[in-house]
């Protein structure tokens, strides 16, 4: 039996929307990026919610370890494949009829995409517009997309809220995630699709890996910590950001999935707390983690001076809060 990952989704704050969700019947979803950091998450949270799981992956950033719990439980099913490449998504909707798809593949991280803009372009936007159309053409009712706070930019007004300004992305990575939310705006008017578009702020938790240099900055600061190595800080160390829990990131995904009838909403997943790097080393120094002094280089290309969220409207239309702060995470890591 495969061990089943605790809810941070509590009882205590209900709301409609949350009840609606508590009677509402076990679902098939189709999760792309399934063997990815936030993905496997998100499995394994939805398999502990008595869902059945389909997922898909390339492999490419993906790693059959983060399934393991899930590869044990007889109510996931693995398909390694493309999703950009023909027909893979469609096929799995016909095949497998689920009621949402969960579309996590991408190419992620504003600097990779720097490095290798038309990959950004084909994982991200080519692979939205396949699941687009497998939900169409298979009548799946709704699509949950892993957004970013990339779309809005560098902006002047923090916090970030939903009405804040878009259309001045500063890397392909958001250039293609608001190309992706717009197409998939199109179809929702159209065709009626219920697309939940989910701008995720800074993820962090276990299974980032951290061998990437396009990995998060938590994890990369941690292994070289582990390492007895000083990190480097890209800029002044001033920067800041709203540093997510990959356990409330799964959470939100497994609500905007279950969340019933066809309605669409964009909402921000972020804590509402903005921590510079200068803190999150404070931070790992209180956690009693040696911090040799930072090295400093320049500031990276495409790189956000700021960004925190307002949470609020998740709350108010998922029933979403996170429940873990960066301590918490940090505990959880370390
Ligand atoms: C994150 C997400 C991205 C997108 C965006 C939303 C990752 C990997 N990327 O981009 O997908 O959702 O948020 O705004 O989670 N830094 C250092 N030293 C290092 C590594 C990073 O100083 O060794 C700096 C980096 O220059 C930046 C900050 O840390 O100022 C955060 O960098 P990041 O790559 O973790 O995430 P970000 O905000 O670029």
């Amino acid at each position: 039996m495969a061990e089943r990952p605790s809810s941070t989704l509590g009882s205590k704050w209900p709301n409609r929307r949350q009840s609606l969700r508590a009677f509402a019947p076990m679902a098939t979803i189709l999760v792309t990026g399934a063997a990815g950091f936030i993905g496997s998450h998100t499995v394994d949270r939805l398999l502990a919610d008595g869902h059945r799981v389909v997922g898909v992956d390339n492999f490419r950033t993906g790693h059959r370890r983060n399934l393991a719990n899930a590869l044990a439980c007889g109510a996931f099913s693995l398909r390694e494949a493309d999703v950009a490449g023909p027909a893979t998504v469609g096929d799995l909707a016909e095949e497998f009829r689920p009621e949402a798809i969960v579309h996590l593949a991408a190419l992620v991280g504003v600097q990779e995409s720097i490095a290798d803009p038309a990959s950004s372009f084909r994982l991200n936007v080519e692979a939205t517009h396949a699941v687009a159309e497998a939900a169409r053409r298979h009548r799946v009712p709704r699509v949950v997309f892993a957004s970013s706070a990339a779309v809005y930019g560098d902006a002047a007004d923090l916090p970030l809220r939903e009405s804040s300004p878009v259309g001045r992305p500063a890397s392909p990575y958001a250039a293609a995630k608001l190309a992706s939310e717009a197409l998939l705006q199109a179809y929702a008017a159209a065709y009626g699709l219920g697309v939940r578009c989910l701008r995720y702020f800074n993820v962090f938790g276990p299974r980032q890996d951290p061998g990437s240099p396009y990995s998060g900055v938590i994890s990369i600061f941690i292994r070289r910590l582990r390492e007895g190595k000083p990190v480097t800080i890209f800029g002044d160390g001033t920067q800041t950001r709203d540093f997510i829990f990959v356990g409330d990131v799964a959470g939100a995904n497994c609500l905007a999935a279950t969340l019933p009838g066809s309605s669409s909403v964009t909402v921000n997943i972020c804590t509402g707390r903005s921590t510079s790097l200068l803190q999150l080393l404070e931070a790992f120094a209180r956690k009693g983690v040696a911090v040799p002094p930072p090295r400093f280089a320049s500031e990276r290309p495409g790189d956000l001076r700021h960004s925190v969220g307002d949470p609020d409207l998740a709350r108010a239309e998922l029933g979403f809060f996170s429940r873990a702060t960066l301590e918490d995470g940090l505990a959880k890591l370390l």
